[in-house]
């Protein structure tokens, strides 16, 4: 054999072996009611499933259950969360795995309270769904008919198990509701956009380790400097031993290995640092649009005597820093990316569906995909979901989106007892720990809108608590969110900033728009117009939304034709916030006529939506720098139903989404009318001067040419925002009226556009819009299929619609008279041709 050969199969053998590779224990559970109770349907019988399952999900693909997101399927299924659920499985081992010194059992998420039962033995009593759980297991296992039952608790019983305990707890009864004595995603108990399902099951893998001798733990890599001529990193291994020796550990990286020979010394854990790991002209992680996401790969060995073990990540160089400066008006809020001021454009995640364990690679790939294609650089993982799955944090890694990650606790006060503490503490330590190897990780937050709550929501008062009640409630409050997690974040994130609360201040505080950052839902809420965003905007928007219904098509998925109403009782169940619709109709009627016809208000709903939120993103990003950052609320749902989403359940994007993505583009034209001028300001993300032209042309709704304005060489400066023209609002008009005309604004290099934007001077109401004669032609494409669209007059917000399910590259798009417009779908399933439609604004008259 020569050389080369034998390297290889020498590699192939090295592959080969089998150390540590962990062996799945996910298939071929049974589960089933721990107390049968005929009432509800089911048989008295075991139920085969594979993990990771919960009990809903499981029911639901056993048949035994209908889907619960029909109809008003969610009242009828509340019964599964008052009853204990038993999983168990059997296994066979083999004679070699047995042989192994260590045998560990890790469970990486069980939802929520479980006993763990191995051949007959309480081995675990979890209590946190955000955490995993390890047992060294190698004295009860055999090597035949192994048997592991896990037994979940009803987390709601529990929850009023300790409620109704009074003296368990220093402090019960505290507000808001019994959800927060369980360490389980909180949304499973209902929110303002979510059905309340409160779900148990193996939600995370299982899986049996062996190892001898010795281990690799856990490996942190920290970035000692970073400049652009060169990277210095370190590794710090931990290693779990049993043996004491010489031993060799070995870190990889752009095509270089830092060997280090070690002295294990004592047993248990020891770390052992690997140093002035360089790397010459490094190639930096940039966040989506600044430049590329690059992520080296990085191995660390453990090169245990003829079996290696090893730990492989991806990371990315940065630096990324949350810069809070005191200056004039009050405190800077931004987020600084290699040393360049990056505004933060992006929206709050939810969970991807009301059963995480039900999420697939592919669903994470397609939302991260929508983020990144809509312009957008962050994400704020928001604190009532879960600290998402390791796939979310690969992508957001790859496609460069930063995320701004919550601590799980939401619009509540939690409880203060030192069980739930030790809880909370272990929980933030497992996840930072996880999660800071990720180039994405911008900054972790301690909680959702609770510091907020406390102050502004008045529970101070409905509570009657006594003072001292009070007093107590709050320094629980800080002892979790200004205490435990800081320090946690602080000795384990590797430099990620920490932040208290988010918002810091009530939208009633007028520190709210001059320091930190702000949840502003006055547009919603107070009933504010739109025109709003413009007044109040703060140093980082890190929310603010409104609603629409999901596209027509998703709700004909949930619904029987007596259904499709706006108030029936169906509608009434996929709608959870009170005023919802109450809401969207007055928006609606100060600005779109009111369409009679359910399915023509579901479709203004999102146009209605789309363009409020599109003036919010203006309004922020032309504040630049004083403003630094717009996160709407919510980019996603986690089922079918009316919410403030840009993506629907099912994965269509809304209006909101197509116009969030123009409205993310890296150059922004903002026109805006002030007194009698319409000025025109440009947002650059782009971190070069540009020199461009401005031309303004006004035409009528046939297309007929009204008035043209240039203005030429204007320095659009680098990575800000400025007015650089203004037009007097009669020159523009040239004598027609306002109601008649729009305008069309480019920017212009080299006579190449690089970025356009369509103003209309009245609300769409007030527009006397022509009946378009839209003429379309249908080609197949490789991908699905492409649409060319023509219209002798102005088409508004043109609709196309198909029952299949794929991905646009534009809709609810204004087709300008004369236009020829291609638009490509690429079909992911379904029929194409079904229910074909295209629709624009005047047909909903
Ligand atoms: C925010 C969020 C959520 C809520 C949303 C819509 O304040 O933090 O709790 O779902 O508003 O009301």
């Amino acid at each position: 054999m020569n050389k080369k050969l034998i390297f290889i199969f020498f590699m192939m053998l090295k592959n080969m072996l089998p150390a540590q590779t962990p062996i799945s224990l996910n298939n071929d559970w049974r589960f089933k009611m721990s107390n049968f109770k005929p009432e509800f349907g089911l048989n008295d019988e075991w139920l085969p499933v594979n993990t990771p399952v919960s009990v809903h999900t499981a029911l639901m693909e056993k048949g035994l259950i209908p889907d619960l997101f029909y109809r008003d399927n969610e009242s009828k299924f509340q019964w599964i969360e008052k009853e204990d659920w038993v999983f168990d499985k059997n296994f066979d081992l083999s004679p070699e795995v047995l042989k192994s010194e260590h045998i560990e059992l890790n469970f990486k998420g069980l939802d929520t309270h479980a006993d763990v039962f191995l051949n007959g033995k309480l081995i675990l009593k979890a209590n946190n769904a955000f955490r995993s759980w390890q047992v060294e297991v190698k004295d009860i296992l055999q090597e035949k008919n192994n048997f592991i039952r896990i037994y979940f608790y009803s987390a709601v019983k529990h929850d009023e198990f300790i409620k109704d305990a009074g003296g368990i707890f220093p402090l019960p009864g505290i507000p808001t509701n019994e959800r927060v004595y369980s360490r389980k995603p909180q949304f499973h108990y209902g929110w303002d956009w979510g059905p309340r399902f409160v779900n148990c099951g193996i939600w995370r893998d299982i899986e049996l380790t062996t190892w001898n001798s010795s281990r690799l733990k856990e490996v942190n890599i920290k970035q000692v400097f970073l400049s652009k001529e060169e990277a210095i990193l370190q590794a710090d291994v931990t290693l779990e031993s049993s043996q004491l020796g010489e031993k060799e550990i070995s870190f990889e990286v752009d095509n270089q290995f830092f060997t280090k020979k070690i002295n294990i010394t004592q047993q248990g854990l020891s770390v052992f640092t690997i140093d002035n790991i360089r790397i010459k002209n490094p190639r930096r992680w940039w966040s989506n649009g600044l430049g590329e996401a690059y992520l080296y790969d990085t191995k660390t060995i453990l090169n245990n005597g003829e079996k290696n073990q090893t730990i492989s990540k991806k990371i990315g160089l940065r630096t990324l820093k949350l810069v809070r400066e005191k200056d004039k008006t009050g405190e800077s809020f931004y987020f600084e990316l290699n040393g360049v001021p990056v505004f933060a454009k992006g929206a709050n995640y939810i969970p991807m569906s009301v059963f995480p364990d039900n999420v697939k690679r592919q669903d994470y790939e397609s939302l991260i995909d929508d983020a990144a294609a809509a312009n957008m650089n962050m994400l704020r993982v928001w604190g009532g979901g879960i600290y998402e799955n390791d796939e979310f944090y690969d992508l957001c890694d790859e496609k460069g989106i930063m995320v701004w990650q919550d601590f799980m606790y939401a619009c509540a006060m939690y409880p203060g007892d030192a069980d739930f503490f030790e809880n909370a503490e272990k929980e933030a330590i497992e996840n930072v720990r996880r999660l800071r190897h990720h180039a994405c990780i911008a900054v972790w937050c301690g909680n959702n809108e609770i510091n907020e709550a406390w102050h502004n929501w008045g529970w101070q008062m409905q509570f009657t608590l006594a003072p001292k009640r009070k007093d107590a409630i709050w320094r629980d409050y800080k002892t979790l969110f200004m205490s435990i997690l800081p320090k946690v974040v602080q000795e384990n994130a590797n430099g990620t900033a920490y932040w208290e609360s988010s918002p810091s201040y009530s939208r009633f505080n007028p520190k709210a728009d001059s320091e930190g950052d702000s949840h502003y839902w006055g547009i919603w809420h107070d009933e504010e117009p739109f025109e709003q965003f413009r007044q109040r905007v703060p140093r980082f928007m890190s929310e603010y939304g409104f609603q629409s219904f999901p596209e027509w098509k998703t709700i004909l998925t949930f619904t029987e034709e007596q259904d499709r109403g706006l108030e029936t009782p169906v509608m009434t169940v996929h709608q959870k916030h009170p005023r919802g619709n109450t809401l969207i109709r007055k928006y609606m009627d100060r600005e779109y006529h009111v369409p009679q016809k359910f399915e023509d208000f579901v479709y203004v709903s999102q146009v209605l939506q789309a363009d409020g939120m599109r003036r919010g993103i203006e309004a922020h990003r032309i504040a630049m720098p004083y403003c630094m950052g717009t996160l709407y609320w919510q980019l996603n749902d986690v089922w079918q139903v009316a919410s403030w989403s840009g993506i629907d359940g099912l994965g269509r994007w809304k209006a909101l989404h197509y116009a969030v993505k123009n409205a993310f583009a890296p150059i922004l034209i903002s026109p805006e009318k002030k007194g009698k001028n319409l000025e025109i300001a440009v947002v650059s993300d782009i971190l070069e001067d540009i020199d461009a032209d401005i031309q303004v042309q006004v035409f009528d709704f046939q297309g007929n040419l009204i008035s043209t304005h240039n203005e030429k060489h204007k320095n659009i400066k680098a990575n800000s925002s400025n007015e650089y023209a203004h037009f007097a609002i009669a020159n523009l008009l040239n004598g027609h009226s306002s109601r008649e005309v729009f305008a069309l604004i480019h920017l212009k290099n080299n006579e190449k556009t690089i970025a356009s934007s369509i103003y209309y001077f009245e609300y769409p109401k007030n527009l006397k819009l022509p009946t378009p004669q839209i003429i379309h032609q249908i080609e197949a494409t490789p991908s699905g299929y492409k649409v060319i669209l023509q219209s002798k007059t102005l088409a508004k917000n043109v609709f196309i619609q198909t029952e299949a399910l794929g991905k646009w590259s534009d809709n609810y798009f204004d087709l300008l008279p004369n236009e020829t417009k291609t638009i490509e779908f690429t079909l992911k399933s379904g029929d194409f041709y079904k229910d074909f439609l295209i629709k624009s604004l005047t047909d909903t008259y």
